[in-house]
């Protein structure tokens, strides 16, 4: 089921989200929701509060060096918990939340994160790359943080002006 994706300035993304404690069919089909919501969005990350499900889970579905979106690469992510991060990196960022803007962002080169999978097996993760830097992005929306509190003042400034603009476009 393709489920509502939240957008800025929604007050549910900057609630901080619970920790999941079961580990049942629930879980598994919500799971399952965000994937096709986020498929059908073009994206390649989402975070539960973003369909408006305040707890700790996020997936990650990059694409490979062919190109290609891979279901088995999905990563479903629960609990998760940054025991490192390294160094420094500046990426261009986007979110589902904030459609049709972009900024670059500072953020750690290198991170090791310990997590849940769906069947409350403890993984852990060590990455650089994009990977990194998706798992940074998505783990603040467990937060309630968004990619536009992490840009400089003045882009902040002209983004709220801009998207506001934006908005009323729409209407
Ligand atoms: C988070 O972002 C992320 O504005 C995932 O119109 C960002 O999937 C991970 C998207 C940067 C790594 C690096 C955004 C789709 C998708 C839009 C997304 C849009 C359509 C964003
Ligand atoms: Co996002």
């Amino acid at each position: 089921m393709i489920l509502e994706i939240l957008t800025y300035p929604n007050k549910k993304l900057f609630t901080r989200s619970a920790e999941v404690t079961e580990f049942n069919s629930e879980l598994h089909n919500l799971l399952d929701d965000m994937y096709e919501t986020m498929r059908n969005s073009e994206g390649i990350g989402l975070a539960a509060i973003q369909v408006g499900v305040a707890k700790r889970i996020l997936i990650i579905n990059l694409v490979n060096e062919d190109g290609e979106q891979n279901k088995a690469d999905l990563l479903e992510i629960i609990n998760p918990v940054f025991e490192l991060k390294q160094g420094e990196t500046t990426f261009q960022e986007g979110c589902l939340s904030v459609p049709g803007y972009y900024e670059d962002v500072k953020r750690a080169e290198f991170v090791r994160v310990r997590y849940q999978d769906r069947f409350a097996n403890k993984q852990v993760i060590e990455t650089d790359g994009l990977l990194a830097i998706a798992l940074q992005h998505e783990n603040d929306h467990l937060d309630g943080h968004l990619f536009i509190e992490r840009i400089g003042f003045n882009k902040r400034k002209k983004f709220d002006k801009e998207y506001k603009k934006n908005k009323q476009k729409d209407k």
